[in-house]
């Protein structure tokens, strides 16, 4: 029988969410760069092991909306969280904000 789901990755910009969709899937099908709101929409990329296909779902950061493009991405990450069959938040790594 073939499995199927939805996984969304959420964090705050930054977080390092496009990264691990792209490991995941196992090629390059969201941009990573060092900027911040870097990714403006959701982005779908499938992992397949065996019968089971995973769907990840790459988001914009969540971060305080200001302008109008800012609304629409945070509402796209909120978007992708709530379709989403169980939901990733990623953390920058607390310990290495310590001096
Ligand atoms: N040290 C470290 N850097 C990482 C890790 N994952 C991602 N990065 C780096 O963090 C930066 C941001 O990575 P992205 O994957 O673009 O982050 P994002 O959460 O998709 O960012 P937005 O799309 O802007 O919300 C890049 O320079 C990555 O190379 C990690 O596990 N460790
Ligand atoms: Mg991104």
């Amino acid at each position: 029988m073939t499995k199927a789901g939805f996984v969304a990755l959420i964090g705050e910009p930054n977080a390092g969410k496009s990264t691990l969709l792209n490991r995941m899937v196992g090629a390059k099908v969201s941009i990573v760069t060092h900027k911040v709101q870097t990714t403006r929409a959701r982005i779908r990329g499938v992992a397949m092991e065996g019968d089971s296909q995973i769907v990840f779902v790459d988001t914009p950061g969540l971060f305080k909306p200001r302008r109008r493009l800012d609304r629409a991405m945070v509402a796209a990450a909120w978007g992708g969280a709530a379709d989403a069959d169980i939901i990733v938040l990623l953390i920058e790594n607390p310990m290495s904000c310590w001096p």
